[in-house]
């Protein structure tokens, strides 16, 4: 999973640190290594220390040969299918990728005699929750003894990966942990994710590049965190004394539309919602100026300029009154988890962890990621350039 969200982070920390890290990417018709090009070495240089190879987590012998070959310390599967929606889509394919190969790495590590050299991570997931009410502690948390009821395809495979990672703890004494993660978002989180595509929308509205954005359920509650922390962590579980499993999380849930709200703001615009359920609409209420231009280097036209009145804003700056964000139901799911809320109490305490970012710093730092990104397709277009149309 090197070439994830969280895998590129994870590289940079154990470079940092002094690691020699290999990383298993997909074979791609594209390159598929954008967030991990900037760790590139020349496999040339005698002091490497950054090297991918290829695999996949369905291909039990490739994972075998380069466990035999690289003799890991540590091994972090990050590795999977990891859309909750897009697994209702393809069920089996999710089953053999997020349960299974964490089956074939833990089985490798065995076969190859390594149980007690090499150490374990597998990346578990709050979905296992899948937001029960009644299972949470009596402070209204999912923590660590809380019972599992997983809501999608991509739950019920990442289940087989906590279970067959405690199994091989218990059954043959390896330092196998599951860290329980709750979300955690970063601008490098993949696009399709709610707040990635809020933040890119977003910015992408505040140029003028976009008109409006399309989301499911605005009711939705996350605990959300920033990546750059729970890497950290999932290093620090690594480096325990006894091999356990523990939640990640920042103990506050915020609604989907809340997120929005954030978003908006961080380039100076108030958003208001008006109507109910599928017929829920975002438009914009204010703009204060003096953000918006900071935020995106633009200058706001100001009253009577044109841009304040009601008006269609194709290619146009953010208007007053602009439906910005619209409820489409496709984006439902056939099984919701509704509320998402971790108790990290066990972490913090044991392993001494403390995050740096909270949501408002999250959304920041997403913010202006997207806004300096979203600057390059503006400037391309002013060019007269085509931009890639991507979007879900
Ligand atoms: P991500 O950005 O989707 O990255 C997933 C990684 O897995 C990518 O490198 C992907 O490769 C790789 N992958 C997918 N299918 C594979 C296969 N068949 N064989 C080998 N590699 C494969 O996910 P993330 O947000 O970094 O999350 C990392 C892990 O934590 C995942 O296991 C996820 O399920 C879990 N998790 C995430 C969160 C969260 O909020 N981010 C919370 C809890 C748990 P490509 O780049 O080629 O697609
Ligand atoms: O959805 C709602 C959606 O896709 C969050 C993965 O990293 O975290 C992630 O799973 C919420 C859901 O993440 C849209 O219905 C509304 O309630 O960002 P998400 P997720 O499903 O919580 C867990 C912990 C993981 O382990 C996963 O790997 O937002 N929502 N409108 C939407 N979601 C999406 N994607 N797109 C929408 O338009």
């Amino acid at each position: 999973g090197i070439t994830g969200q969280d895998g590129s982070y994870l590289a940079e920390l154990l470079l940092e640190k002094g690691y020699m890290v290999h990383g298993i990417k997909r074979r791609s018709s594209l390159f598929n290594t954008d967030r991990v090009d900037h760790l590139y070495q020349d496999p040339h240089d005698p002091n490497q220390r950054f090297k991918l190879h290829y695999g996949d987590l369905t291909d039990a012998m490739n994972l075998t040969r380069i466990i035999q070959e690289t003799q890991p310390d540590e091994i972090y599967n990050l590795g999977a299918m990891s859309h909750v929606a897009v697994s209702f889509d393809t069920p089996e394919y999710v089953g053999n990728v997020d349960g299974l190969g964490t089956l074939r790495i833990l089985e490798a590590v065995r076969i190859l005699g390594l149980e007690k050299k090499t150490r374990i991570y597998q990346a578990s997931t709050s979905e296992l929750y899948g937001g029960m009410s009644e299972n949470k502690n009596e402070r209204g948390f999912y923590d660590e003894l809380s019972p599992f009821y997983p809501r999608s395809p991509y739950g019920v495979a990442k289940i087989y990966g906590f279970w067959i990672t405690k199994n091989y703890r218990e059954a043959y004494n390896m330092f196998a942990c599951n860290g329980i993660l709750f979300n955690h978002e970063s601008p490098r989180r993949g696009e399709t994710f709610v707040t990635r595509k809020i933040t890119r929308a977003v910015a992408k509205i505040a140029l003028g590049l976009q008109e409006k954005v399309f989301l499911g359920n605005l009711e939705a509650k996350r605990d959300w965190g920033h990546a750059k922390d729970y890497v950290r962590m999932m290093w620090m579980i690594l480096q325990a004394e006894q091999p356990e499993d523990w939640v990640i999380a920042t103990g506050v849930t915020t609604k989907v539309r809340e997120f929005v709200r954030l978003a908006f703001s961080e380039v100076g615009i108030e958003v208001e919602f008006k109507g109910e359920g599928v017929d829920e609409k975002a438009y914009v209420k204010a703009i204060d100026q003096e953000k918006y231009s900071e935020a995106t280097g633009l200058r706001y036209p100001k009253p009577g300029e044109g841009n304040n009145e009601k008006r269609p804003a194709k290619n146009g700056l953010p208007a007053i009154g602009q439906e910005v964000l619209s409820v489409d139901p496709s984006y439902f799911r056939p099984t919701e988890v509704d509320l998402l809320i971790g108790d990290p109490t066990k972490a913090k305490e044991e392993l001494g962890w403390v995050p740096e970012y909270d949501l408002a710093s999250l959304v920041k730092d997403m913010m202006q990621g997207d806004v300096l990104l979203m600057k390059k397709d503006a400037f391309l277009l002013k060019a007269g350039h085509e931009i890639l149309k991507q979007a879900e």
